[in-house]
């Protein structure tokens, strides 16, 4: 719900995510992106497309994590080693697997690269930074290299949408500004270990690019 957004939501599905050998859980992989899908909600209508793309990833993992195979994906270590196994990927060009779990967290997983960026540059932000600034700088630095011309114009627009950094940091419902600048400083580290894990299981088998 978007009235129940809050950032230690975010932090806590995030922290929830590493088991004791460093393997990702996809469940709580999913719920921290849920957060922030309905933080995004939260701020207005012309972010629905892109809550609209990640929903619709969101909830791809999710099937097949309640489906008959779900043992398989209950971390994403399990769920690349099963779906390779098994020749359940594209792996060069979309074909009979178009929406394999593989390719799917690695669109989740490129955004949670602007994710970090951005969060990074709000933590160490000051008062006249403008968030569609830092939004689209985070966003050229990663998921912007993967989004054809039409995408990344649309997205821009919608930054430009974004609240200043007052209301953001209201929003982000963690108390006051040094409160939110705090738990930035909690939940990063978490996020980037996440993100450092999974990046190098892809590239270790070879699919940071499928398509
Ligand atoms: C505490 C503050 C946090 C703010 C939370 C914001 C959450 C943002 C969630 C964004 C998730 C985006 C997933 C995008 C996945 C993707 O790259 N999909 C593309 C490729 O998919 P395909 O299946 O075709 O290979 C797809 O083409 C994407 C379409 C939608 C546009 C994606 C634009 C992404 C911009 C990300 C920045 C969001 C800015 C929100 C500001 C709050």
């Amino acid at each position: 719900m978007a009235d129940s957004f809050s950032l230690q939501n975010v932090l806590d599905s995030f922290k929830s995510c590493l088991s004791d050998n460093k393997e990702v859980f996809i469940k709580y992989y999913i719920s921290g992106w849920r957060e922030l899908v309905s933080f995004m909600n939260s701020l207005g209508s012309v972010f629905s497309f892109i809550s609209k793309d990640a929903v619709n990833k969101i909830q791809i993992l999710e099937n097949f994590l309640v489906g008959e195979n779900g043992t398989h994906y209950l971390t994403v270590q399990s769920m690349v080693k099963y779906e390779l196994d098994n020749e359940l990927v594209d792996l060069t060009k979309r074909g009979i697997h178009p929406e394999s779990g593989c390719r799917t967290l690695l669109r989740l997983h490129r955004a949670l690269r602007w994710l970090q960026l951005f969060l990074e540059s709000l933590r160490t932000s000051n008062e006249d930074s403008k968030t569609s600034v830092m939004c689209s700088e985070a966003y050229n630095a990663s998921l912007a290299q993967h989004h054809p011309w039409i995408i990344r114009k649309a997205a821009g627009v919608a930054f430009c949408a974004l609240p200043y950094r007052n209301t953001f940091f209201e929003v982000m419902n963690a108390g006051s500004h040094q409160e939110v600048i705090t738990l930035l400083g909690e939940a990063l580290p978490m996020i980037s270990e996440v993100y450092q894990i999974t990046e190098d299981l892809y590239a270790k088998n070879n699919l940071l690019d499928l398509p």
